[in-house]
């Protein structure tokens, strides 16, 4: 009897070339894109990894366009992804939460036809405390006949998204991607230095017991909030008839990973002390990214009203509320925002 060999692994190169050769899926620029991406998440991973030793710890000293102070890893991962991605010709701009205006491409180098919008290192409240931290990204593509994208030319509602993916730098190191046809999972062979598929058409369960919320804002929230979340808190004796359990990271690519491997909601709705700001968290980099990956694993994003994906950005660094994961709650707390026409 001859021992079936075990099947080989598949590195995200040889993933990539088979969406485009077997399965057109996806052209060469944008192949390019996504493995410069990979490889810059590897450096990150590595600063990310190296911690106290790096003497990457700790805030840059300065601010980003939403007032933020920027830690060192935000501005270094912010630099790796830059440099990573001017030089290929695959991309004609980009956009970071960490800048105030979209980086043009140098012109010494040519132009291709894709825009990246990334939010380098996610949940950088985390870093110093040694909790998964991770990078979110969006693929567009750059307007017909527009040379020079501004602005304007990254104003695209997330249905445009061309690709999406994040990398969470956690015990392990995880790429997930969506190139619009199903969630696909690598998991970073350190030893080898690729990424390697662990994980193919990711789907989240319709129904879950486990919600991620920052319960400390309870009391700045609106009443449908209020309401959704009392009910979960009243378990088994309450009108839900079950208990329920909670996590959260307040790194959103943990959340969302783990939603995206064993279901779960996560929630960042509007309350008083952020109304004027529209929402915590930002459209372009981690609401739209992260609604079109669960949207493809088969979960609901919506900003208490309706989809994430069909809002027209009117500006670069706009924000939102953000309810995503498992179907039947978003769609429950969704129709309790609706029907208080709040
Ligand atoms: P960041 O991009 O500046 O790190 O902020 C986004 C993060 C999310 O990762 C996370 O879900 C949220 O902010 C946590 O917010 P809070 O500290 O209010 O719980
Ligand atoms: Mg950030």
């Amino acid at each position: 009897m001859t021992a079936k060999s075990p099947r080989k692994p598949i590195s995200l190169t040889r993933f990539l070339i088979e969406e485009q050769r077997d399965k057109g899926h996806i052209n060469s620029d944008l192949r390019l894109l996504i493995e410069v991406v990979a490889r810059a998440c590897k450096r990150i991973a590595i600063s990310v990894g190296r911690g106290a030793l790096g003497g990457v710890l700790g805030s840059a000293g300065t601010e980003n366009v939403q007032g933020e102070v920027q830690k060192k890893l935000d501005v270094l991962s912010n630099e790796i992804l830059l440099e990573a991605n001017e030089w290929g010709g695959h991309l004609a701009a980009l956009a970071s939460e960490e800048m105030d205006d979209p980086h043009p491409i140098p012109h010494r180098y040519p132009k291709g036809e894709y825009l990246l919008v990334f939010d380098p290192l996610d949940g950088s409240s985390n870093i110093d405390v040694n909790i998964s931290v991770g990078t979110i990204f969006s693929v567009l593509r750059c307007p017909a006949g527009v040379k020079d994208p501004d602005e304007k030319a990254f104003l695209q509602a997330g249905v445009k998204q061309v690709a999406a993916g994040y990398a969470v730098y956690g015990s392990s190191t995880m790429l997930v991607l969506t190139l619009g046809d199903g969630v696909h999972a690598f998991t970073l062979d350190r030893e080898i230095g690729s990424f390697v598929l662990t994980g193919s058409d990711l789907t989240i369960p319709e129904d879950t017991r486990e919600f991620a919320i920052n319960m400390s804002n309870l009391r700045h929230w609106q009443a449908p909030m209020r309401r959704y979340i009392d009910e979960l808190l009243a378990g088994k004796t309450g009108p839900r008839g079950a208990d329920f359990n909670m996590r959260w990271v307040a790194s959103m690519v943990a959340d969302v990973h783990r939603i995206i491997t064993r279901g779960g909601i996560f929630i960042y709705p509007i309350d008083a002390k952020i109304a004027d700001k529209g929402g915590k968290l930002r459209l372009m980099y981690e609401a739209n990214p992260m609604a079109m990956i669960v949207e493809q694993a088969g979960g609901m994003a919506t900003d208490g009203h309706g989809r994430i994906l069909e809002i027209v950005p009117k500006s670069l660094h706009q924000r939102v509320p953000v309810f995503l994961g498992s179907k039947n709650e978003i769609d429950r707390v969704t129709r309790y925002h609706r029907e208080a026409k709040v």
